[in-house]
This record gives C-alpha cells, sequence and structure tokens, in this order.
C-alpha cells in the first residue's frame, strides 16, 4: 500500500481557487475519476478527481481554503500495483498554462488532437425549441470517463433547464463550450473517444451531425431534451433547480434522491447547495411527514397533507409552540371542517329598540352588579327559537341511522382568551330570565379567560353561539361545533338605512350567519330557525309570549 497525495492540477490561468466541497470521510473507498473535492474560482467550478482506485485517507485542507496549483490537498492510500499504474490526473495536468479561466483551459487540451476513427463529437440534441440557449453548467471535465446518459452540460432557457446527456460511453477529449455560450439543436458539445464497442463508422459521424434524431446514432436517455417545451418546463418545476446554485456532484444527488433544489437553502459560500444540505432538506421532509402521519388531525380522510416549507429561506423565522388549547382546537375544527357539510345562512336583525331598552337596564344592571350585553339577549333568544325549532337540538347518531332528540337546551358560547378558543355551556337558558343569563356570562366567560373553567362547564350544549360584535366585521361563517349540529356567527351591529315602506330610516342592524350540519337540517328548518331568531331580536316583546 502506498499513500499518494492529491495536489491542485494546473488551473488554466487561475491562480489560486476555493475549497468548497469536501464530500469524503477517511476510510471511503474511491474508484479512479470519482471525484475527491471540488474547487471554485470565480467564474467555474471543478470536481478534482481521484487517479487511482485506493482508499480515501484525509483532506490536507479546509472547506473555504484557497489554493493554487501544485498544493497538497487530499490522501488516498493504493495498492502498490495501481499506484505504479495510476497517474495523477493527466487530462488536467496536461492543461495549457496560459491565461485562460479553468472551463476554457480544459475545454483546449485535446484542442490539437486530430479526429480518429475512434472519436466522435457529441451535440445537442433536438431541444423542441429553434432558439439557442444559455449553457448554464459544464458538467465534465477532459479526460473523465463518461457513460452513456450521463449529463455533460445544462442549458436554460427562460422557461427551462435542460440536461444534455452523453449519446456514447467514452472519455472526455475535449469540450467545445464555455459557460455563457449559447447552444442550439445539432451544436457541438464535446469530443469523445468512445468506448470499444461504440465506435461510429467513419462515416456515421457526420450523419449524427448534421441529423441529431435521437435514434439514428443518439439512444441518449435524453428525456428533457426530447420532450416538448411544456414537458421541459415541468421538469423544471419539479426536479431540474433551473436557479440554483449547485455543483454537478450535488445535483447528481438531487436527481438521485428526487430533491428539488429550488425547495434547498445552500449554506455553502455565496449561498451554493451542498450535498449536506440536501441530506438535511430530505431529512426534514422526512420528518415533517412522520409527524404529519402521526397526527390525527392532519391529512385525514385520505387528504393528501399541506406539503412542508422552509421558510427561513424567505426571511427570519421563529417557532411558537401551540397551547394545549389551541392544539385541540386545531384538531377539532379540522375534524369538524371534514366531517360536516357546511351551509350557512345570512340575515339582519333589527336591534334598534332591543339596544334603547338594555341601554334602559344599565343603570339597574349596575345595581345588581351584572353588566348586560347583546350576546345575553341573543342567548335568550337562541333558547326561544331551539324550543321553536328542535331539529336544531338534534346530534347524528355515531352509525348514521338515527339522530338524537335533546329536551333540555343548553347554549355554548364560543370565548376568546389568550390561551386559545373555549366554549363553556350555559345550562337549561329556556328556564332562565336575561338577568340571570347575564350574570353566567359574566361569570363562565371570566372562568374561561382565568383558565377555572371544569370539564363540565364545557360540556353538554345544544347549540352554540360564536360573537365577534365587540370586535368587528360585517360577517363570518361559523364551523359547527360537533356533534351540535348548529351554530350561530354574531358580528358588529351597525347604524343602515332600512326601507319602511314609506321612506329609509337609520336602524341599528345586527348582521347574523346561521351554520348548520345539512346531513341533518335543511335548507328550510335553516330558513324558520333564522325567521324565527330575527323576529325575536327584532321585537323582544315576542320572547314574553
Ligand atoms: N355589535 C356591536 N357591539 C357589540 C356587539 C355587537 N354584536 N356585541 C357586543 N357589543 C359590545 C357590547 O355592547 C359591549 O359594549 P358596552 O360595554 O358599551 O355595552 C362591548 O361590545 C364588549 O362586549 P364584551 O365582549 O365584553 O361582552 P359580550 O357579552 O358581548 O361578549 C364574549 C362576551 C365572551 C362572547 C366575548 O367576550 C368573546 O369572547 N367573544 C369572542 C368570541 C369568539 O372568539 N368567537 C369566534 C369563535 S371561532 O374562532
Amino acid at each position: 500500500m502506498t499513500i499518494q497525495t492529491v495536489v491542485v492540477p494546473d488551473l488554466g490561468g487561475a491562480e489560486t481557487v476555493e475549497v468548497i466541497e469536501l464530500g469524503l470521510a477517511p476510510g471511503d473507498s474511491v474508484e479512479v475519476e470519482d471525484s475527491l473535492l471540488v474547487l471554485e474560482s470565480d467564474k467555474a467550478t471543478m470536481d478534482i478527481p481521484s487517479p487511482a482506485t485506493g482508499v480515501f485517507t484525509k483532506y490536507l485542507v479546509e472547506e473555504g481554503a484557497t489554493v493554487s496549483v501544485g498544493d497538497p490537498i487530499a490522501e488516498i492510500e493504493v495498492a502498490d500495483e495501481a499506484a505504479a499504474e495510476e497517474p495523477q490526473p493527466a487530462a488536467v495536468e496536461e492543461a495549457p498554462a496560459d491565461e485562460q479561466p479553468i472551463e476554457a483551459a480544459v475545454a483546449e487540451v485535446a484542442a490539437s488532437s486530430p479526429a480518429s476513427a475512434s472519436e466522435l463529437m457529441i451535440q445537442v440534441p433536438d431541444i423542441g425549441n429553434d432558439d439557442k440557449v444559455d449553457v448554464i453548467e459544464i458538467c465534465v471535465a477532459v479526460g473523465d470517463e463518461v457513460s452513456e446518459g450521463d449529463t455533460l452540460v445544462i442549458l436554460e432557457s427562460d422557461k427551462a433547464t435542460m440536461d444534455i446527456p452523453s449519446t456514447h460511453s467514452g472519455k472526455v477529449l475535449k469540450i467545445v463550450v464555455a459557460e455563457g455560450d449559447k447552444l442550439g439543436t445539432g451544436d457541438d458539445v464535446a469530443l469523445f473517444e468512445v468506448t470499444a464497442g461504440q465506435e461510429p463508422a467513419p462515416e456515421a459521424a457526420p450523419e449524427v451531425a448534421a441529423e441529431p434524431a435521437p435514434q439514428a446514432a443518439a439512444p441518449a436517455p435524453a428525456p428533457v431534451a426530447e420532450a416538448a417545451p411544456a414537458a421541459v418546463a415541468e421538469e423544471t418545476a419539479t426536479t431540474a433547480g433551473a436557479d440554483v446554485y449547485a455543483g454537478p456532484a450535488v445535483r447528481l444527488l438531487s436527481r438521485e434522491l428526487g430533491v428539488d433544489l429550488t425547495q434547498v437553502s445552500g449554506t455553502g459560500p455565496k449561498g451554493r447547495i451542498q450535498k449536506d444540505d440536501v441530506s438535511n432538506f430530505v431529512k426534514k421532509v422526512m420528518q415533517n411527514k412522520e409527524s404529519a402521519a402521526a397526527a390525527p388531525a392532519a391529512g385525514g380522510a385520505g387528504i393528501p397533507p399541506i406539503p412542508a416549507v422552509d421558510f427561513s429561506q424567505f426571511g427570519e423565522i421563529e417557532e411558537v409552540k401551540l397551547s394545549k388549547i389551541q392544539k385541540l382546537t386545531a384538531a377539532n375544527m379540522q375534524r369538524n371542517w371534514l366531517n360536516i357539510p357546511h351551509v350557512t345562512q345570512f340575515d339582519d336583525a333589527d336591534i334598534t329598540e332591543q339596544e334603547a331598552f338594555r341601554k334602559g337596564l344599565k343603570a339597574e344592571g349596575e345595581k345588581r352588579g351584572v353588566r348586560i350585553t347583546p350576546v345575553a339577549f341573543l342567548i335568550k333568544a337562541l333558547a326561544a327559537t331551539l324550543q321553536a325549532n328542535p331539529i336544531f337540538a338534534r346530534s347524528m347518531g355515531a352509525d348514521g341511522q338515527h339522530v338524537v332528540q335533546k329536551h333540555y337546551i343548553n347554549i355554548g358560547m364560543a370565548v376568546d382568551t389568550p390561551r386559545g378558543l373555549v366554549v363553556p355551556v350555559i345550562k337549561d337558558v329556556d328556564q332562565k330570565g336575561i338577568w340571570e343569563i347575564s350574570a353566567d356570562i359574566m361569570d363562565l366567560a371570566a372562568k374561561a379567560r382565568d383558565g377555572k373553567l371544569t370539564p363540565a362547564e364545557m360540556s353538554g350544549g345544544c347549540f352554540t353561539l360564536s360573537s365577534l360584535g365587540a370586535i368587528g366585521g360585517n360577517g363570518f361563517t361559523p364551523i359547527v361545533n360537533a356533534p351540535e349540529v348548529g351554530i350561530l356567527g354574531v358580528s358588529k351591529s351597525q347604524i343602515k338605512p332600512v326601507w319602511n315602506g314609506t321612506e329609509f330610516a337609520p336602524r341599528l342592524m345586527l348582521p347574523l350567519a346561521l351554520s348548520y350540519d345539512h346531513r341533518v337540517i335543511n335548507g328550510g328548518d335553516a330558513g324558520r330557525f333564522m325567521t324565527h331568531l330575527v323576529k325575536l331580536l327584532s321585537d323582544i316583546r315576542h320572547l314574553a309570549l
């Protein structure tokens, strides 16, 4: 066994380059030509291939280090016979030392070689586009052994990127394009010494150039390039990663793992995507999938889960823990939304007289130590409406074969608290007057905000009221609080012009929205319920009847 030191090859004019990717761990097996590390100048990146088959021992540089020609960069352990046989990467060492960027210098290496019978110029196949498009990445270097189908260069139009694959296996003798060049169908890409058995007949080569039909001499699996423009665009959206900054090794890894590089944040120099970034992205997606599968609230009923997004790529973020109530509410809301076919019906109640009456009670309320708000009248009116329309005090039987009719009137009241939404229940509302209901509202709302409600105080409801009247809004569509079948959403009352038969009069109108479970309630039932409620709220004398 011999330790072989790998040095920075001729950089074709660049004086120094940066080490941007160290992908191997000590003990990794390497084949000749496997990428050991990636260097980058201000114009191009360059994979440094292993000069021999063996075992990678260590790097002699750190990521981010600046190196120049001849600097030792890595060590590999090779079998003595292999060391004897395998020279340092000849292709790179043979590069001319004139003042050119890496990619151009590399392209020039074999320029002077006369074409032989086993040489073949690989060309751009039909890219389904008459325009020439930019070369955004050269994926091979002179001296590389390339298999048929391996990506040689990546082209980019304003709509898509396209991998241009090699139509033959062989060794790259010369790359005749550089990043930034424009290429179109049939243009030359690279000169190959094709592997024995793949040589084209001497007369076949020009035909390939003139007619790059996939079947003639090009069995290239070039799905992107051969596809119609629409398919090309689709490829971009899913895997190609048009606007990403990543080297060939990372692009290859992302293709193997099916990772869309546009979704990955790069942590390397200048935001370059590293192999670790791709691995971490996959890890995160898998973790999110596992937690989505574990949480009954997510992706139930065969509904595809909402994809995880790494928001940090758009700006600063923080993770805020959900309270127990918020988690429970999220699960219940989703369960109710998915299980119940909702319909919401709207109306306005004229509460001009009711409000005048309520305000007239304020002084007495102060004496009693009770605040009467519009919510107390709503709950009283709802109790009477439920008595007149008992279908709204039903629940769907678990077997779907029966409904349960409740003969008590308990009304839940949504309360907004710092810990989340809770719904205490006012019991036997039909047997209570407005003062008693007001006292219950005050008591339960205070307990809700202090987190002191007992489970008994939050159960047994027949129907729910959700009032955003003190907050504002014209209307909203509340979600039924299953297993109840109806919920009333109340918004802020406003003075509106209402036609009284002879003229428009200013009236205080209260917007109401009744959501119901259409499995149990029909539109006619809801219409009757809403009409009854509006009548009671508009003239509360009916409550006394
Ligand atoms: N239109 C105009 N003003 C209204 C109103 C309405 N519909 N409803 C209440 N108000 C007024 C009240 O009159 C009171 O003003 P005054 O003190 O001058 O009389 C003021 O708004 C504050 O009322 P309040 O909110 O303190 O009391 P409330 O009895 O109206 O409501 C409660 C109690 C618990 C329902 C309410 O505090 C609450 O938490 N509402 C939010 C419910 C919620 O979050 N629903 C959404 C659930 S789904 O996400």
